[in-house]
């Protein structure tokens, strides 16, 4: 099935470098590392699946970096962000500490939530990441609920709600979108749109392969964008997060973008050959965005390669430390998921 590389895709995405005029080099350099931490702890957690180190389903996002790293730039600790199921990258964006991250996935004691969550239920109130849950849709109505809260306290903290094409399809993703636009709340519906929802093409699923026309349809301020783009994920993003801060909001993001694994688990190909084409995942490699930042960046000597090799070797080392780390806590005892979970006295 031919269909990703359409016309109108086309016209969004690209394979070329990006402008990164008005960046500072310590600005980019930043937002790199941090695309290639995200990149790479996820190549790790998918190794650990795949060795059966990670027990459960991890969905990751290899391939769609750009989009949380340009919204988390942004962004304060007081800031509300709410993900899903795919949320690993908007959690390693806000800059939780990558040991303790590993640990949860690992269901380790010293996982963020004491290895209670693991992939699929992130928390990390300490960066402001407010939740993940595997409930498709489940924490758009919470963002929004975050907002309500901090216009009606004039906190100027906005929150941020990352949902797939999929989860557009919810209900409760459009009652949240009118209420927040009836109440004018300072949050930003990311919709990081990767054509896909599970197995099934977005073209099967609707009339059209934008999602922006629900924010129109609700009246909505929105923006487009090629999610594989960081410096325009960037712009927007800064301005809608200002905007938010300045009293306005809400605002509709719609960012194109390709996962490069199948749905879930560690498998590349789960999916492709059935469900996506190889022809499409390599039309979409070429828009990787790490990729295209590190030879925007090469073309304008803001760093030599070498720099950029030592860069990638640096952050490996910290990943694999950290991983290995992790992987030496020792797990919760049975009797502690009665605790956390059904007694409800989380210390
Ligand atoms: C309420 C609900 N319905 C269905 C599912 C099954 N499900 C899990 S992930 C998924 C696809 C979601 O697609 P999307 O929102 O586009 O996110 P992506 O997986 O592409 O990141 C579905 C349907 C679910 N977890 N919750």
């Amino acid at each position: 099935m031919k269909d990703s590389n359409s016309k109108e895709i086309d016209s969004i995405t690209s394979e070329k470098e990006i402008n990164i005029d008005n960046f500072s080099r310590d600005e980019l350099l930043e937002m790199l590392s941090k695309m290639i931490l995200i990149r790479n702890a996820e190549y790790k957690i998918a190794k650990g699946r795949e060795f059966g180190l990670v027990g459960g389903p991890v969905h990751l996002g290899v391939g769609q970096e750009a989009i949380p790293v340009g919204i988390s730039q942004y962004l304060n600790n007081q800031d509300k962000v709410f993900g899903a199921h795919r949320s690993h990258s908007h959690i390693l964006s806000l800059g939780i500490d990558l040991k303790s991250f590993f640990s949860e996935i690992l269901a380790k004691s010293s996982g963020i939530s004491k290895g209670m969550g693991g992939s699929m239920h992130l928390f990390g109130g300490s960066v402001g990441f407010c939740g993940s849950v595997p409930i498709v849709g489940g924490t758009v109505p919470l963002a929004v609920g975050t907002a309500l809260a901090s216009k009606l306290k004039e906190e100027k903290v906005v929150s941020i709600s990352y949902l797939g094409d999929g989860a557009i399809e919810e209900g409760i993703v459009h009652e949240s979108l009118n209420f927040a636009r009836i109440n004018n709340c300072p949050v930003i519906f990311v919709v990081e749109n990767n054509l896909f929802s599970s197995h099934l093409n977005i073209k099967l699923r609707q009339p059209k392969k934008l999602t922006y026309r629900f924010a129109k349809a609700n009246d909505i301020e929105s923006k487009v964008l090629d999610g594989n783009n960081l410096t325009s994920i960037c712009k927007t993003g800064k301005e809608f997060i200002r905007r938010c801060r300045d009293g306005e909001g809400p605002f509709f993001i719609e960012a194109l973008t390709y996962r490069w694994f199948g749905h879930v688990d560690w498998r590349e190909d789960i999916d492709v050959g059935i469900n996506r084409s190889a022809d499409d995942l390599k039309y979409w490699k070429k828009r990787d965005p790490i990729l295209r930042l590190k030879k925007s960046l090469l073309k304008e000597n803001y760093f030599g390669e070498n720099h950029l090799i030592n860069l990638e070797k640096d952050i490996q080392k910290d990943i694999d430390n950290a991983w290995v780390d992790a992987l030496g806590e020792s797990s919760p005892e049975w009797n502690e998921s009665l605790d956390y979970v059904f007694k409800s006295n989380y210390k």
